[in-house]
């Protein structure tokens, strides 16, 4: 266990005292008990803050009574989520009061580190941990070799640079690794390649007539959820829904058609709908443009002349239909999806009638597969066939969010620091197998995933230290025990952590983190419901336990010792660099620096001198009072007349994606073709320029394992963070077919007889990788020769709720990292997750 019995028993004894002083007003239990919709008598007020249970970082107002949180709602200043939220910040107050939480620092006392190892955690002060933690920092820059230290990022705030950019750097090390690549990457390599977006999209819920969700269950996730839950009913009522997806999902079940695609089969019907669309002539001429003589020339199976097309705002449609779309009819797509080819034709003529006021609806289901970098193209471009970008009722981008960048911190880098910084970085990214096309560059993304394997591998160099914060990779990233061997191998490892992790097991000091919604100080930059916005977190109660903010705080502390220690770059760069802006006075202590760095990023929005679009505040006062700032609403057709693309045009012929490759392939003195070959991609030649259909790529041999395996999220997991609390396991059933305090793989009753099971049944999922034991349950929302399952149960340390047992470290149910292999879709350098990429059998136990 992470904890030892005795650090427990004492941790909890302070848990039971705390708890007890909290007295519950009567008053508002009697209002409770007789369900009176009046105000009770209280002395509680709602303070703002911002919740980052998923990407949507709504911002939030929690009510707080005598230090305790009771409550919480949507913030009703918010132009985004008009006051509204999904179900998963109130699993959120569980978190916090969690009595598994760290408690206060630890040191591990067995050397030994393995999942059948107890770590033997003992506590020790601040002081000592991070003393410690200096040492081993002080160490790596006497030997000259600063490099070997990472950083390791899961989730964050925007004041994420001081500790995940400032920090390597000005220590010596380009080994800021987060986890953007394991989470949805090669969704916005779609929107990149075809608009010049690497982000993802707001949609304008209010005025759509037809939506396509590619992989998408937006009011059980996805980015928006509460605005979505919210319009929901207005959307059904105004528009129609057609929803790709191998399983039905709580959006599928609401939606007028259900395409259960064979996983990975996306580009199959994003092409033959292009295809549909092109033949019937049913394409933008305001935005794609037309043949000069008003033909319609796009006959199936035969190339057209470009000379006889004016394109207007998009490039290359009539390439796209030589190259690929020519042949993509919805007979060939049927055969390889599994959707009829009347179904796929309705659908498509269907959108493109509605158009413009339509949605392709991207998501990572589509995207995260190892050949899905141009599926998700496909589909994004479907919005470009009916004009649909940056419309009335259709696809949108960025607002302008006014806030101060991270200053410069390449100045405080010494000479150590400067010749660690520039060796190679430690997951290899740009290499010629991991080109990481992120904003066009070569080496622009991160291949987290990989860095197991530089662990483990000792290339490019051996890690000897590494402090991870707000992640937990041993759980969460696909070909999970290679994470578990990394870090058995990692000499040095921190852990910043509100709960007893996976990845705290292999920890030698844990550090105890305040937790993001109701601990905290940070702020937040996003957009939906058309407005961009800034929101703030704030710590509303008071901690119960010794913890510090990760971002700001920890570093603060660790930057003195360093100072202590010989080593003051660092703390210089906070100091000086940031001041309040309310009064220009340099921080001296973790808890100043903590909220001036917020003050210094939310500057403009609050600085009434400042001018911005969007609302005005009077101060600083005013932003903590309302918590968020709006922007004005998001101008439609704002980038029609330069994309940002190489043509400035919306790309069907990715002129932008041309470029990246090439770059790519000439670094490493290779084709196009190669870096194709190397990256598991089928295409040769000007393919690898358009969106087309890739061949789904599977591991496993289909004899041994016939089921494709496929997964998704649920509407309760706070990212991997929520399993713990009892809320989300009561309520666990909330995701089609699932059920409470348990995980069940959801097989079709055809498949469950095939192989001789029945619900109920416990039986052992393997792929060629791994396996779990689970419930087999009977469902009919997935197709024979499929398999689904939920992310999220499978958790062997966290917690008491989380896990069967905690002690004995058996899991609830299984982990799907377990059964998937690491693999890529290597453009983006994804991990892939979708599309089927396992193929299992089951076997009753
Ligand atoms: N099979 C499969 N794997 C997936 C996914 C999937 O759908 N299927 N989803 C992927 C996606 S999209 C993502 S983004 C990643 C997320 O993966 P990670 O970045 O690893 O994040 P989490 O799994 O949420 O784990 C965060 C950890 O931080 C700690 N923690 C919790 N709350 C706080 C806090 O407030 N502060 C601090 N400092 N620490 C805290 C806890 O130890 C928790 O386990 O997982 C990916 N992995
Ligand atoms: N409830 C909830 N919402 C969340 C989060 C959360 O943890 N919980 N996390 C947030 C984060 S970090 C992220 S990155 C986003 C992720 O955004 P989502 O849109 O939620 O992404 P996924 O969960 O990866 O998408 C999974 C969907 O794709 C389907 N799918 C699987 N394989 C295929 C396939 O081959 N083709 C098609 N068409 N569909 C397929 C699955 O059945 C599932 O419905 O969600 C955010 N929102
Ligand atoms: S869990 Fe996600 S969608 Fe729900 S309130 Fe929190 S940030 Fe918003
Ligand atoms: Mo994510």
């Amino acid at each position: 266990m992470g904890i030892t019995r005795r650090t427990f028993l004492k941790a909890t004894a302070i848990t039971g005292a705390a708890v007890a002083g909290i007295k519950a007003k009567e008053p508002v239990l009697k209002a409770f008990a007789e369900n009176k919709n009046t105000k009770a008598e209280s002395n509680g007020k709602w303070v703002a803050s911002t919740c980052q249970g998923c990407t949507s970082w709504c911002p939030v107002q929690v009510y707080v009574e005598d230090n305790r949180v009771t409550k919480i709602r949507g913030n009703v200043n918010s132009k985004a989520n008009h006051g509204n939220i999904c179900p998963r910040p109130h699993l959120a107050i569980q978190q916090m009061y969690d009595p598994d939480r760290i408690k206060v620092p630890l040191k591990r006392t067995n050397p030994k580190k393995g999942r059948k190892e107890d770590p033997k955690f003992v506590p020790i002060s601040w002081d000592e941990a991070l003393d410690t933690i200096a040492d081993k920092l002080m160490e790596l820059r006497k030997n000259h070799e600063t490099h070997k230290f990472a950083l390791l990022r899961g989730r964050y705030t925007e004041a994420t640079e001081i500790i995940y950019k400032a920090f390597p750097s000005i220590f010596g090390s380009p080994n800021g690794i987060s986890h953007s690549s394991i989470c949805a990457e090669a969704e916005k390599f779609g929107a990149y390649y075809t608009e010049a977006m690497w982000d993802y999209r707001d949609y304008d819920l209010a005025e759509t007539r037809y939506i396509i969700l590619w992989g998408a269950d937006p009011i059980a996730s996805n980015r928006q959820v509460p605005h979505a839950i919210n319009m929901w009913g207005h959307v059904m009522d105004n528009a129609k829904l057609a929803a790709i997806d191998p399983r039905l999902s709580a959006t599928a079940a609401k939606a007028d058609e259900w395409l259960p695609v064979i996983p990975g089969e996306d580009g199959a019907l994003a092409t033959a709908m292009a295809h549909v669309i092109l033949r019937e002539g049913m394409w933008s001429r305001e935005f794609v443009g037309d043949f000069i003589d008003g033909a319609n020339h796009f006959v199936p199976g035969q190339t057209v002349d470009e000379a006889l097309f004016v394109e207007n705002l998009t490039n290359g449609v009539v390439k796209w239909w030589n190259l690929e779309l020519k042949d993509r009819t919805p007979e060939w797509a049927a055969e390889r999806s599994g959707i009829p080819a009347e179904q796929i034709t309705r659908v498509a003529k269907e959108f493109a009638a509605a158009a413009p006021r339509v949605i392709s609806w991207l998501s990572p289901g589509t995207a995260m597969q190892i050949r899905g970098g141009y599926s998700a193209m496909a589909a994004h471009a479907l919005n470009g066939l009916v004009g649909s970008v940056q419309n009335v009722g259709g696809t949108l981008g960025k607002t302008k969010i006014p806030a101060n960048k991270t200053p410069d911190y390449k100045k405080y880098q010494d000479e150590i620091a400067e010749h660690g910084y520039h060796e190679k970085k430690i997951d290899r990214v740009g290499t010629l197998e991991y080109p990481a096309l992120k904003d066009g560059k070569s080496g622009g993304g991160v291949v987290t995933n990989a860095v197991a394997d530089s662990i483990i591998n000792e290339d490019p160099y051996v890690l000897k230290m590494a402090i991870g914060y707000w992640n937990n990779w041993v759980f969460s990233c696909t070909g999970a025990d290679r994470w578990e061997k990394a870090l058995e191998k990692l000499p040095f490892f921190v852990h910043i952590t509100t709960n007893p992790a996976e990845m705290t097991q292999y920890a030698d000091i844990v550090l105890p983190a305040a937790f993001h919604l109701f601990e905290r100080w940070g702020v937040l930059y996003n957009k939906y419901n058309k407005h961009g916005y800034l929101t703030i977190q704030q710590p509303v109660v008071k901690p119960l336990w010794d913890v510090k903010i990760d971002e700001t705080e920890v570093m603060w502390l660790l930057a003195e010792k360093l100072a202590e220690k010989g080593f003051r770059n660092l703390l210089d760069y906070y100091t000086n660099e940031f001041k309040d802006p309310e009064t220009g006075k340099k921080p001296t202590s973790p808890e100043e620096f903590a909220l001036y760095a917020v003050k210094f990023y939310s500057q403009p929005v609050w600085d009434p001198t400042i001018e911005k679009k969007g609302d005005q505040l009077k101060g600083w006062n005013e932003l903590l009072e309302k918590g968020v700032w709006n922007s004005e609403p998001f101008k439609y057709k704002a980038k029609w007349e330069d994309f940002g693309t190489k043509t400035k045009k919306f790309e069907f012929y990715s002129e932008t994606l041309k470029e990246a490759l090439e770059k790519h392939a000439e670094k490493h003195e290779v084709t196009v073709d190669k870096v194709m070959e190397v990256t598991k991609y089928l295409a040769r030649g000007e393919l690898a320029f358009v969106p087309h259909y890739e061949e789904p790529f599977r591991h496993g041999d289909e004899k041994e394992f016939p089921i494709i395996f496929s997964e998704h999220r649920s509407r309760l997991n706070r990212e991997g963070r929520s399993a713990n609390t009892t809320w989300y396991q009561e309520f666990k059933d909330a995701d089609p077919g699932d059920e409470k305090w348990d995980d069940v793989l959801k097989i079709n009753p055809i498949d469950a007889k095939k192989y001789g099971v029945k619900n109920g049944d416990k039986v052992k999922v393997s792929s060629a990788f791994g396996s779990i034991e689970v419930k087999v349950k009977e469902w009919e929302g997935v197709r024979p020769g499929t398999a689904v399952k939920c992310y999220g149960q499978g958790h062997w340390a966290y917690g008491r709720t989380a896990s069967l047992d905690y002690q004995k470290k058996m899991p609830r149910g299984g982990n799907n990292n377990e059964l998937h292999p690491s693999d890529f879709e290597r453009l983006s350098a994804s991990t892939a997750r979708h599309g089927g990429l396992t193929r299992i059998k089951i076997e009753k136990i």
